[in-house]
């Protein structure tokens, strides 16, 4: 293992059980790209020559896979913080289309719905929303496909507004509809985290167009794709909303 890794040559071939086990890892490791026998073999710092190698190397991720995510998901730590010197520039942009095509919102007419399980289901306009207490965080953003970026996000904090509705903060869910057909969701726990933002600001200035003007989710024990951008509805519920890449098989609660 701790030998220099000799250039695999042929490619190996998987038995079905073993595409059956690499595709289930690749799941729960939350890989859209896909992970490959030789992405496997580097992380795994093995040269995998036969089947019987490639079956210890899977059982060896997948222990591994569940360490990682017992650590992760236990709760309610803070996610950590960054100075403004560490902010990445520029942060990226990333959404299921290309940037030309981000969702041009009306802001004279943009109101906030409210609806599900919460006691006043009046929508709210930006103003009223940038009238709540406020916090801002420098926190770092992890997206599945492989990349992270240090951003600082500012707005109210989601179990402010949670409690200004009178949400119901016993039901299960929190969910998210946005203007592009975006949706996701959080278990209540995550929404009442101190760091879940519905943020209004980046840096020190109103969300640009690329970040999720005018409100987005800003969740830093979340995964990116838990970030909900361009926000049109929020929703208090006990029937599990799922999300947009939920629904294909990204793990749901994703995150701590
Ligand atoms: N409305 C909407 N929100 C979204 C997405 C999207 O396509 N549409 N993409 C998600 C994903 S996968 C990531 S990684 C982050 C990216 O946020 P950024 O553009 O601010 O980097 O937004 C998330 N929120
Ligand atoms: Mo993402």
């Amino acid at each position: 293992m701790n030998e220099p890794r000799p250039r695999r040559t042929a490619p190996i071939k998987l038995e079905p059980a073993q595409r059956t086990e690499l595709e289930s890892l690749q799941r729960r490791h939350f890989l859209r790209g896909g992970l490959t026998v030789g992405a496997m073999a580097m992380l795994s710092g093995c040269n995998l020559q036969d089947g019987d190698q490639v079956d210890k190397v899977l059982w060896a991720m997948s222990r591994w896979n569940d360490r990682v995510q017992a650590w992760l998901f236990n709760g309610q730590r803070l996610a950590p913080t960054y100075s403004k010197a560490q902010m990445t520039q520029p942060f990226p942009f990333n959404a299921f289309y290309s940037e030309d095509d981000i969702p041009d919102i009306d802001v004279a007419g943009y109101a906030l719905a409210v609806s599900g399980l919460v006691r006043d289901k009046a929508p709210w306009t930006l103003e009223g929303l940038r009238k709540l207490p406020q916090r801002s965080d420098i926190t770092r953003l992890i997206c599945v496909e492989g990349w992270s970026a240090i951003g600082q996000w500012g707005g109210v904090p989601l179990k402010t507004f949670l409690e200004h509705i009178g949400a119901d903060t016993t039901a299960k869910f929190v969910g998210f509809k946005c203007a592009d057909r975006y949706y996701s969701s959080l278990d209540m726990p995550t929404a009442l985290h101190p760091q879940t933002l519905l943020a209004l600001d980046y840096g020190e200035i109103a969300l640009p167009p690329e970040y999720g003007y005018p409100l987005r989710v800003r969740v830093p024990t979340k995964l990116g794709f838990k970030n909900p951008k361009h926000i049109v509805e929020i929703f208090v519920s006990n029937d599990y909303p799922g999300g947009y890449w939920e629904d294909q098989g990204y793990n749901w609660f994703s995150g701590i």
